[in-house]
């Protein structure tokens, strides 16, 4: 192409500051380096997770940074090495990479890379002295491709799809038929394959068990069509929302409950509505409270409780080991449990033979000059997944 090998001025939403509604600005976009992947987006759904990014819930994410992670688009040019994608590929840009070499790439049980972006962060967390200050949004050569007025823009989750071109890592690109609408497979990139592989993939759903879902955003309403898919005979749909239930009902859930409306505890309900709790309960929403909540919804023998929302990093949780120590399952899952490379395009083909609709999260399609409209509405609960057009 015309623009391979040079930089490419072009535009991209940058987020100056936590707490600042985003900016169009006119960035400079590097071409990849070897090893990397430039991209043109052509579409990007709108996550809660651009939202806590945006609102500073994550302390070394730094600033400016292009947010944006749920994208779809065409290889524009290739670094030096590339050989699993070439110029005029569709592509999804992978939020979560697999390096497919490392220990727990070969691991066939988990999704997890030890090249991820967040590591950095999982091992300052967890090891002293708890630093934050290794920005984890830089490329792993520790650069960034972003520039705009002359300062240097941080990527997000390596992806940045909230700009027309990104540069990505090879292990973090996954190609597509050349069949699928990347206005709409674009959702495959985080939120639909989230929650559907949570059902699927993390809690491992069975056919006729109760399931119980907090949360009816993209994400859970991604888990309400995976427990269908896997065959659950009841699916309980949980929001303070109730505008949310309609497409709850739509997507598969048997019944639909507003905690608000309860005289009691929503793990009370629960618990008295299937006899001993739910088989499988799945917090979608990313509050301390709804996470407690889900874990005691399920039954405290064989219950299996998946986390998917996302706290503030750092935060902690306290609970009556009590809930885990009859026997409940507590886990979370990282995008739904698929090793990304592997199995995006295998989702987008399941996609494109029809076994799942994951066009009805899209509530709201915009130009992508309207990005802070999309946060508006997901902000007011009004969207379930805005696609924002290039
Ligand atoms: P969303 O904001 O579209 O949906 C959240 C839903 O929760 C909304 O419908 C709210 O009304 C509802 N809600 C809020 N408070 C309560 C409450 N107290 N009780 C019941 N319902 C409530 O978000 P989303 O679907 O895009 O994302 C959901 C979470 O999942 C969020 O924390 C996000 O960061 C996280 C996420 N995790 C992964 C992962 O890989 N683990 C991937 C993508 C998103
Ligand atoms: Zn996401
Ligand atoms: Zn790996």
């Amino acid at each position: 192409m015309a623009t391979s090998g040079k930089v490419i001025r072009c535009r991209a939403a940058v987020a100056w500051a936590a707490g600042h509604p985003l900016s169009i600005e006119e960035v400079e976009v590097a071409p990849p380096k070897a090893g990397e992947v430039r991209i043109k987006l052509v579409a990007t759904g709108i996550c809660r997770t651009d939202e806590h990014l945006l609102q500073g819930c994550f302390p070394n994410a730094e600033f400016p940074v292009i947010p944006g992670h749920e994208g779809a688009g065409i290889v524009e040019s290739i670094g030096e090495g590339v050989t699993s994608v070439k110029p005029g590929d569709k592509v999804i840009p992978l939020c979560h990479p697999q390096c497919g070499e490392c220990s727990f790439c070969l691991n066939p049980e988990s999704n997890y890379c030890l090249k991820s972006h967040a590591l950095v962060n999982e091992i300052q967390m967890f090891a002293p002295p708890y630093s934050f200050s290794e920005p984890q949004n830089l490329l792993p050569d520790k650069t960034t491709r972003f520039t705009c007025k002359g300062k240097q823009i941080h990527h997000y989750m390596w992806v940045s799809t909230f700009a027309e071109y990104t540069v990505v890592p090879e292990y973090a690109v996954a190609k597509i038929d050349p069949a699928a609408p990347l206005d709409k497979v674009c959702l495959l990139g985080c939120g639909f394959s989230t929650g559907y592989g949570a059902a699927i993939n993390t809690a491992k759903v069975k056919p006729g068990s109760t399931c119980a879902i907090f949360g009816l955003g993209g994400v859970g309403l991604s888990v309400v069509m995976g427990c269908k898919a896997a065959g659950a005979s009841r699916i309980i749909a949980v929001d303070i929302n109730k505008d949310k239930f309609a497409k709850a009902k739509q997507l598969g859930a048997t019944d639909c409950i507003n905690p608000r409306d309860c005289q009691k505890p929503i793990q009370e309900v629960l618990t008295e509505m299937t006899g001993q709790g739910v088989d499988y309960s799945f917090e979608a929403i990313g509050l301390k409270e709804t996470m407690i909540a889900a874990l005691a919804s399920c039954n405290m023998n064989t219950g299996i409780c998946v986390m998917i929302g996302e706290l503030d990093a750092g935060s902690k949780i306290s609970l009556d080991p009590m809930l885990l120590l009859t026997g409940r399952t507590w886990k979370g899952t990282l995008v739904g449990g698929w090793k990304t490379r592997d199995c995006m395009p295998k989702l987008v083909s399941s996609y494109l033979e029809k076994k799942f609709n994951s066009d009805l999260l899209i509530t709201h399609t915009l130009p992508f000059a309207k990005v802070n409209e999309g946060f508006e509405l997901l902000r007011a609960g009004k969207s379930i997944r805005s696609v924002l057009l290039f």
